[in-house]
């Protein structure tokens, strides 16, 4: 358990950080381009430059069990965009894990700035949220423990995600381990709820939103991977989409600038989801792979490559979600 006190003092020493790194340049330069509508204009300047995204001929690989030989495609040389690993987690397992996490769900909004059409749940709390409020700030770190004993409790002793680093750091080369912050263990994962009951002002593609959560020109052994353990599966909707894009093979100054665009308005990170753009994306793009996940099922993708999931027309879907970072020879780490 960490003191209220230990608590405070993180969060002063997590606001001081904030305010000396680029905390404040990037909010400043965020606000600027909302203001501006400055991803507009940039949109308008090289929408007529925006090329067809070619496949690069990336796969999903769909294996019993995770192996090295994939994720050395996967992270190393970026020529798989997904890992699909059936029955990842036993389905009673994922039976237990799903209705806790619908006992207790609450929305979240990215930052503030925009709605999702994705909820947290279980006690669950995104890094995100937590860097912009006390409250969260001191729910993330002071109710870490609690939240993990209860997913491990709830799952049997075994809890997938656990599962996921241990085999992370068996077959990885240079290992994996749980992300810390601060002095501080890092969140390992979130529990996600989608369900066909949202009240978002933007209205998502029958594809979802396409997105990246890391820089679209990959570089390989470096990124970050997102891993889903999905727990309940949707009657209807809820497709996962991934496409084989790399903006880095794109070339020449204009395809550079505008690929640089593009791979801005994608990130989530940059918040400026605008439902014409993403028709206009969508088109850009080259035909998607498409993956049905079951109950169990695990997908590890590279979150740089554009992706999106279907929304829920019916029924609910509960996942646990984490992302994986790559730093070269570093050890993989995880956080949520
Ligand atoms: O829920 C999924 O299937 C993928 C969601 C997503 O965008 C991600 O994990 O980065
Ligand atoms: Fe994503």
């Amino acid at each position: 358990m960490i003191s209220e006190q230990t608590l405070e003092q993180l969060w002063n020493v997590h606001l001081k950080k904030l305010n000396k790194e680029k905390w404040k340049a990037h909010n400043f330069i965020r606000n600027k381009f909302h203001k501006l509508k400055l991803h507009k204009i940039l949109f308008q300047l090289f929408e007529s430059h925006f090329q067809a995204c070619e496949s690069d001929g990336s796969r999903v690989v769909v294996e019993k069990h995770l192996t090295r030989d994939s994720l050395q495609a996967l992270i190393a040389e970026n020529k798989v965009c997904a890992i699909h690993v059936p029955g990842f987690c036993p389905l009673d397992v994922a039976e237990s894990l799903s209705k806790s996490a619908l006992e207790e769900y609450t929305q979240w909004k990215l930052g503030g700035v925009v709605d999702t059409d994705m909820f947290f749940a279980g006690g669950s709390i995104p890094r995100e949220v937590a860097d912009h409020s006390w409250e969260n700030f001191r729910r993330y770190f002071g109710e870490r423990e609690d939240f993990i004993q209860k997913q491990r409790s709830m799952s049997g002793g075994t809890w997938p995600v656990d599962h996921l680093r241990l085999t992370l750091d068996e077959i990885w080369p240079f290992g994996a381990c749980s992300g810390h912050y601060l002095g501080q263990k890092l969140r390992p994962a979130i529990m996600r709820i989608m369900h066909e009951k949202i009240d978002l002002n933007l209205s998502a593609p029958k594809h979802g939103f396409v997105h990246t959560d890391d820089f679209a020109r990959l570089k390989p052994l470096h990124g970050t991977f997102s891993a889903n353990v999905y727990l309940k599966i949707p009657e209807e909707g809820g497709e996962l989409y991934i496409w084989s894009v790399d903006l880095r093979k794109i070339k020449g100054i204009y395809s550079y600038l505008s690929a640089q665009t593009l791979a801005m308005i994608m990130n989530q990170g940059n918040y400026v989801f605008n439902a014409e753009w993403q028709q206009k994306i969508f088109k850009l793009l080259p035909k998607p792979h498409i993956i049905n996940p079951k109950p169990g099922d695990l997908v590890i993708l590279h979150s740089g490559r554009p992706h999106s999931v279907a929304p829920v027309t019916k029924g609910v879907r509960v996942t646990n979600q984490l992302f994986i970072d790559a730093k070269g020879n570093a050890p993989l780490t995880i956080r949520s």
